[in-house]
C-alpha cells in the first residue's frame, strides 16, 4: 500500500521545522528493496516509526494522523541508496511517569525500531538527528565530566589537560592481588585506572576482595606521590539491583576516597536503562560510558542502525560524563580523522553534524575518552588532529608493554602530551626524558613508522634503555 499521500510532506522546509521546534529531525541513508519506489518505501517508514502499519486501520482518527512522522526528504545518493530526512513529532516520545523526562529507548524504539527489518527496506542506517529545545531540556545530561576530575587532581578547570589513564591488562585473568599491584604501579606514574570493559566480579577476582585492594593501592599511591588518583569501576550488570548494589559496595569500600571513584557502564551493551541507572542513582560520581560492541552497529561495514556519531549525541542527553569516542585512525580500531566531528559534537555548546547543527542550549560537555591501541609515540598526531589535549586517555597496551614498567609507561604518556603542548618534536623530547625514550624501544614498529630516524637521533641512549 503506497502511504506517501500520508506520510510524505516533501514541501516541508527544515529551516522552518527547526525553527518550529515541534519535531525530532532523524537523517539515515536508506536503500529500498529492489522494485521498491524509494518515496513511497520511505513513506511506508516513516508509518512504521510513528502512527502506521502496513495497512489502514479503522481506529485512525484525526488526532493521530496530527502525530504522524513526515518524510520530508528523499534524495538520491550513489549506488541507489537514498538520503531520507524523516520528521518525528515531539508528542511521539515516551516521557517518564516518575518526573515528565525523555528517555533514549523511546527514541530508538521509534527512530531505530521495526523499521530496522522492513521487507520494502534493504537497509536505513541513521546518520544525525537534531533534538528540539523543548525535547533536548528533559533529558538528563551530565552530571559531571572532566572539569570535576581536573578538580580532583588540583588542575584549572578549564584546559586542565590530558588525563594520564590506563585499563588494566590482561583484559581478564588477573586475581585480586596481582590486579591491585597493576593499580598500584601504574598510579605511581598515571592518574586514571579503570576497568576493562568485562572485568567485574570473575569467579577468580570477586568484586569485594579485588576493590578492597585496589582501594589500598590508591592510598599508598596517593601517600606515595601527594597527588589524587582516580579508579573506574565497572558496575554494568543485566540486573539494575546488582549495578546499585556493585556501586553502593564499590562506594562503602572506597570510603574517604569515594569521590576518586568513577562508575563504567558499558552502555551500548547495558543498554540506555543501564546508563541511566547510574547517572540517576549515582550523580556524585563520573558516568565513564564504555562502547563496547558499538561495531556491530555504528561500523561503515554496517548499513543498518546507527553511527558512532549518532551513539555520542544520545550518550550526552542520556548523561555519559565521558565516552569513548575512539582515536580517529591514530590507534586499533576503526576510525578515521574526521571522526573529530564527534568529539565536537560531546564538547561543544553549539556543534555541526553530518547533516544538523546542534545546539545544546548549556547541557554539560561530555569528555572524550581516547583509548584503543594508543601509546606515547601515537598521541602527538591525535592531538595535532583533534586540536587540543582536554581528554581522558587510556592505555592499556601502551603502558604494560613498556619496557619499564607500568609507572615508565604512564610517565611516557604524559611525557608526550608535554612534549605536543609545547610544540616539541617528540624525539627531541625523548632526549631528556627517558621513560618516553624507552616507549620508542618499547613499540619500535610504531617508532619506525611515525619518526623515521629515531634510532639515529636518539642514539646508544634509545639502545642502552
Ligand atoms: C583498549 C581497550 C578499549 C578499547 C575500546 C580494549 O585497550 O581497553 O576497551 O580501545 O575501544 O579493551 O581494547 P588497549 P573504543 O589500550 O590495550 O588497546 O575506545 O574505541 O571504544
Ligand atoms: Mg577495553
Amino acid at each position: 500500500m503506497d502511504q506517501s499521500q500520508r506520510y510524505a510532506a516533501l514541501h516541508l522546509n527544515e529551516a522552518r521545522l527547526i525553527e518550529a521546534g515541534r519535531h525530532v529531525l532523524c537523517a539515515y541513508v536508506m536503500k529500498p528493496k529492489a522494485g521498491y519506489e524509494p518515496i513511497a518505501t520511505a513513506a511506508h517508514f516513516a508509518a512504521e516509526s510513528s502512527t502506521g502499519t502496513n495497512v489502514e486501520v479503522s481506529t485512525t482518527d484525526d488526532f493521530t494522523r496530527g502525530v504522524d512522522a513526515l518524510v520530508y526528504e528523499v534524495s538520491p545518493l550513489a549506488e541507489g541508496d537514498f538520503l531520507m530526512k524523516i520528521a518525528y513529532p515531539i508528542e511521539l516520545f515516551d516521557r517518564n511517569v516518575i518526573d515528565g523526562r525523555a528517555m533514549i529507548v523511546s527514541f530508538l524504539t521509534l527512530a531505530i525500531g521495526n523499521n530496522q527489518g522492513m521487507g520494502d527496506v534493504d537497509y536505513a542506517k541513521m546518520h544525525d538527528f537534531w533534538m528540539p529545545p523543548a525535547l533536548l531540556c528533559q533529558f538528563d545530561g551530565p552530571a559531571m565530566n572532566i572539569a570535576d576530575l581536573w578538580r580532583l587532581l588540583g588542575r584549572p578547570q578549564k584546559d586542565g589537560g590530558m588525563i594520564v589513564g590506563t585499563i588494566i591488562k590482561p583484559k581478564l585473568g588477573l586475581r585480586p592481588q596481582p590486579f591491585a599491584d597493576a593499580c598500584y604501579r601504574f598510579w605511581l606514574g598515571g592518574d586514571f585506572v579503570k576497568n576493562d570493559e568485562p572485568q567485574g566480579n570473575q569467579v577468580f577476582a570477586p568484586l569485594r576482595d579485588t576493590i578492597t585492594r585496589v582501594a589500598d593501592a590508591m592510598k599508598r599511591a596517593q601517600d606515595e606521590t601527594g597527588q589524587t588518583k582516580i579508579f573506574s569501576a565497572n558496575i554494568t550488570a543485566d540486573d539494575p539491583f546488582e549495578m546499585i548494589r556493585r556501586g553502593e559496595i564499590i562506594l562503602e569500600i572506597f570510603g574517604p576516597d569515594a569521590a576518586h571513584v568513577a562508575f563504567l557502564v558499558d552502555g551500548y551493551v547495558g543498554g540506555p536503562s543501564a546508563v541511566t541507572l547510574a547517572r540517576r542513582q549515582f550523580p556524585n560520581q563520573f558516568l565513564h560510558y564504555h562502547r563496547a560492541g558499538h561495531g556491530a552497529v555504528t561500523s561503515r561495514q554496517s548499513k543498518r542502525g546507527y553511527t558512532a556519531f549518532v551513539l555520542s549525541k544520545m550518550a550526552r542527553l542520556q548523561g555519559a560524563s565521558g565516552l569513548h569516542t575512539g582515536t580517529m585512525g591514530f590507534g586499533k580500531m576503526e576510525g578515521d580523522a574526521a571522526d573529530r566531528a564527534i568529539a565536537f559534537m560531546l564538547e561543544q555548546d553549539r556543534a555541526q553534524g553530518p547533516y544538523f547543527a546542534q545546539e545544546w542550549r548549556g547541557m554539560k560537555a561530555t569528555t572524550p575518552i581516547v583509548s584503543g591501541g594508543m601509546n606515547a609515540l601515537r598521541l602527538p598526531g591525535f592531538f595535532a588532529n583533534l586540536g587540543h589535549a582536554n581528554v581522558i586517555q587510556t592505555s592499556g597496551g601502551g603502558v604494560f608493554g613498556h619496557q619499564g614498567g607500568a609507572a615508565a609507561g604512564a610517565r611516557s604518556l604524559r611525557q608526550a602530551y608535554e612534549a605536543w603542548s609545547k610544540g616539541i618534536d617528540l624525539v627531541a623530547y625523548a632526549g631528556d626524558h627517558p621513560e618516553l625514550a624507552q616507549a620508542f624501544n618499547s613499540f619500535p614498529t610504531d617508532a619506525d613508522a611515525l619518526y623515521p630516524g629515531w634510532r639515529a637521533r636518539l642514539g646508544a641512549r634509545s639502545a642502552a634503555e
